[in-house]
């Protein structure tokens, strides 16, 4: 495909003013420089919005003006007619390319002088002054259509200064933040896009409704990673083979480690691929560790936490004979343990029935059947996908309305408000349903899941809504 068959979009203006941000948050890309020490754009970049290998436009990032004044200078020395400064501009192009003094003049007018329409970024926070007119007097030579966005990077305000002297200069003049921008400004940008030449608007505007669907298709695959996790955490079981000799009780807390360790794992996993879902793989974040500490993992409503498989009671069962089958039918009175189902109630209760010494001791066939595996989950705890959900939405609402301009590090330390904001009483039943049978260590049906994943959706763009 040649670069015509797409609008182009180059981002210029003075150093400093924002333009990366711009083009990052348009773009959508965070990977693209941003820095507080101007000169940090010295080539041009091309960033084309691609969906389904479909480019849709390309935005161009570009280099400051450094020597604004002297190209106009030369443009008005060599201008021949009034009609025809598109030519000198194409001149001072031509001549000038080796010339390092305005190499990052070339950068920008370059891709201009090849058809990409003009984005120029002001600072709506910093008072209007000559030195821009010169600029501004060029890009008008190059008969490109031209857009002008105010972005206000600090908090005074000379937006209304501005729009008087770019009035004269550009078709459209618009405000726009890249570090706070939501889905709709970021769209209404696009629109004003669309509108600048109309052999693109068609495209344009096609790409905002391709941007709508992507970004649907964002909400969807999040969603999906989230039900994976809350499914994949509650039915994880964590087993340990017990060294010889080893005391129940450190296994006990080595399994414990491992089985945490496991769950804060699929939570980094999951949040891993909702930034790069979102586009934010080079997020730089603080945030507090999942806590499982509060949680007793041991408690009552966690019986099946620990103790030995199931399998293994009952290959132990069926293979040991008379003496231990009934030792341990004795040990279990009147548990239908063997036949399976309540196991879980039973296991969490070994430790009581029959301490774990005393299992130990426990031949067959000149083996030990106690002591052997330890086994910690499906996670019990009636409180813990409440927590682990709260923290997956959280995270997702933040990075999906985060600007792809942001470089400093984000903090997501989650408010104790969050709660109230999407658990109510209905949707806890809702959730529960699902969340009762994950944690029943059975393979769950892919139906139930796709059930789950549009639940969640539900609630994460609710959230995204509001
Ligand atoms: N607070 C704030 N900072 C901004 C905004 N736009 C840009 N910046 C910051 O201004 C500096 C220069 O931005 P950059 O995009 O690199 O400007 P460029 O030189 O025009 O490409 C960076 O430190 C940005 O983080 C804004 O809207 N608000
Ligand atoms: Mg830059």
């Amino acid at each position: 495909m040649s670069p015509a068959d797409y609008p182009r979009f180059a981002v210029v203006g003075h150093p400093n003013k924002g333009k990366s941000s711009i083009v990052a948050s348009l773009a959508m890309d965070d990977a693209i420089a941003i820095s507080d020490t101007p000169g940090t754009t010295t080539q041009k970049a091309r960033y084309p919005l691609k969906v389904d290998g479909e480019t849709l436009y390309e935005l161009i990032d570009t280099p400051g003006f450094q020597r604004a004044r002297g190209v106009l200078a030369w443009l008005k020395a060599h201008e021949t007619d009034a009609s025809r400064r598109h030519e000198a501009v194409h001149a001072f192009v031509n001549t000038h390319k080796e010339d390092a003094r305005f190499h990052d003049e070339i950068e920008l007018l370059e891709p201009i002088m090849e058809g990409a329409g003009i984005i120029y970024v002001v600072d709506g926070s910093k008072p209007y002054g000559e030195e821009y007119e010169a600029e501004m007097e060029i890009l008008r030579w190059t008969g490109q259509p031209s857009m002008a966005l105010i972005n206000r990077i600090d908090e005074a305000d000379y937006t209304q200064e501005w729009k008087q002297a770019l009035s004269g200069y550009f078709q459209m003049i618009r405000t726009y933040d890249p570090m706070h921008a939501t889905l709709s400004q970021h769209l209404k940008i696009l629109e004003s896009m669309a509108q600048l030449r109309e052999e693109w608007t068609a495209q344009v505007k096609n790409s905002i409704a391709l941007f709508e669907r992507y970004h649907a298709m964002m909400r969807e695959r999040s969603a999906a990673a989230i039900a994976k996790l809350l499914y994949r955490a509650l039915s994880h079981v964590e087993r340990l083979v017990l060294k010889e000799g080893e005391e129940a009780e450190e296994a006990k807390k080595r399994l414990t480690s491992r089985y945490k360790q496991r769950l804060r794992s699929f939570e980094v996993e999951t949040q891993k691929r909702i930034e790069y879902i979102w586009n934010h793989q080079h997020l730089k974040k603080q945030q507090e560790n999942l806590r499982l500490e509060g949680l007793d993992l041991f408690s009552k409503e966690s019986a099946s936490v620990f103790g030995l498989t199931r399998k293994e009671l009952l290959v132990t069962g069926a293979s040991s004979g008379a003496v231990t089958g009934a030792g341990i039918d004795l040990a279990f009175a009147g548990h239908t343990f063997f036949a399976g189902g309540i196991i879980g109630a039973v296991v969490g209760g070994v430790g009581a029935y029959l301490a774990f010494n005393e299992l130990a001791d426990i031949e067959v066939l000149g083996k030990k059947i106690g002591r052997r595996t330890l086994q910690m989950g499906p996670m019990q705890n009636r409180n813990f996908p409440y927590i682990l959900l709260g923290r997956a939405l959280f995270h997702t609402m933040h990075v999906a309305q985060l600007s792809h301009a942001v470089r400093q590090s984000v903090n997501f330390e989650m408010d104790e408000n969050f709660r109230q904001q999407w658990l109510t009483d209905a949707r806890r039943k809702q959730l529960e349903k699902y969340h009762k049978q994950f944690r029943q260590a059975k393979k769950t049906d892919e139906k139930v899941l796709i059930e789950y994943e549009a639940l969640i959706l539900e609630i994460l763009d609710g959230l995204l809504a509001s």
